[in-house]
């Protein structure tokens, strides 16, 4: 993909004089590391298919920003760059028109694709939680909704069933052996539903996309700080500790095809509840503190319904880089939850 020279000039900076290098591996939004006079930045285009108002997201950085900046001078908190017009976007027609915005590099640190260690999910537990808890006084329904229903397992389960009936008949009928695991299932999705009319559970700011990739560490595995803050809304722990179960857990990742590998780290089970309870123990309920195991389930079952869904529309959502990705991925997923439920007498 291209990028207009606008953006360029947008900020300053001279087409020709940048080292411009695809980075990462969101499958949303588009990401490139620039090198531009000696300094690294990070330019993103937002996919406006998915985030439909983009000005929620840059308008919940900057009040997040604001408030952090006022109350811990200190956290680091990767906002983007604003132009040489001051805007936190930039909004361009040209290539099919679309959503700029450019983040300081954070130089010396690095992000990792798969937890080796526990020590690495104690430390991005840790700041997530961190996360949560210095946010615990801003106002959480003052956030825009950048993704209206994002975690709503009620909906994704219903997306599912629409795509039964207007899906692609020949991958239905081939996806048969998943759909019936899924729908043999349905009970977590009942179980979310008793959390949302359960005054026990809180909304707080929360960050609902927790991989591994998108916490920035430094030297000696010590994590800097959390990355993509896109979603950034009002949500519940489940979400921001059941994707770090979703995607700690195992030692590879949901793009696996050889399901045998994959495997449920007990110690990097314990690391997770750990790491966030060291800094959200204390304002969870107990209620909420029952709920650790739930989380992993609730998360890895809503990406395989997810997946699973995308497969059967064609993948509409999340493209598809050979034929039947999406397909290999939430059979991954479902394994992945197998290999949680198998465990859950130990774990819980
Ligand atoms: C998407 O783009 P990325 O990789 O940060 C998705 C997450 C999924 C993830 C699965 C906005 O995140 O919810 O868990 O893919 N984000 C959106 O890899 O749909
Ligand atoms: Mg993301």
């Amino acid at each position: 993909m291209q990028i207009p020279d606008s953006i360029f000039t947008s900020y300053g900076f001279s087409k020709n004089e940048s080292e411009i290098i695809p980075f990462g591996t969101g499958l949303i939004n588009h990401t490139w590391k620039i090198v531009c006079g000696g300094r690294s930045y990070i330019l993103q285009k937002i996919n406006t298919k998915v985030f439909k108002v983009p000005v929620y997201i840059s308008t919940n950085i900057h009040e997040v920003a604001t408030y952090l900046k006022e109350k811990n001078p200190g956290y680091l908190f990767v906002a983007p760059l604003n132009t040489i017009s001051n805007e936190q976007m930039v909004y361009t027609e040209e290539f099919s028109g679309g959503y700029y915005r450019l983040f300081p590099f954070i130089e010396g640190s690095h992000t990792i694709d798969v937890v080796k260690t526990p020590q690495q999910a104690l430390e991005a537990a840790s700041q997530f939680g961190k996360f949560t808890k210095l946010l615990a006084g801003f106002e959480v329904f003052n956030l825009q909704i950048t993704l209206p229903h994002f975690h709503d397992l009620s909906l994704r389960y219903l997306q599912f069933t629409e795509a039964l009936q207007t899906g692609n008949p020949k991958r239905i009928e081939a996806s048969a052996a998943l759909i019936s695991f899924v729908k043999a299932h349905k009970d977590i999705v009942d179980q979310y539903e008793s959390i949302l009319i359960n005054p026990a559970f809180a909304l707080r700011v929360t960050h609902h996309d927790t991989k591994i990739s998108n916490v920035l560490f430094g030297a000696d595995d010590k994590a800097l700080c959390v990355i993509d803050l896109d979603t950034i809304m009002p949500g519940y722990f489940i979400s921001d500790v059941g994707d770090m179960m979703r995607t700690y857990l195992p030692t590879v990742s949901e793009e696996e095809a050889d399901f045998s590998k994959i495997e449920v780290r007990d110690e990097v089970y314990k690391a997770i509840v750990q790491g966030y309870s060291n800094e959200m123990g204390e304002a969870l309920s107990d209620e909420e503190k029952k709920n650790f195991f739930y989380a992993g389930v609730f998360m890895i079952y809503m990406q395989a319904l997810r997946f699973l869904t995308d497969h059967l529309n064609n993948d509409v959502y999340y493209g598809a880089h050979y034929p039947n990705h999406n397909f290999v991925r939430a059979g991954n997923q479902v394994v992945l939850l197998q290999k949680l439920l198998e465990k859950r007498s130990i774990l819980e």
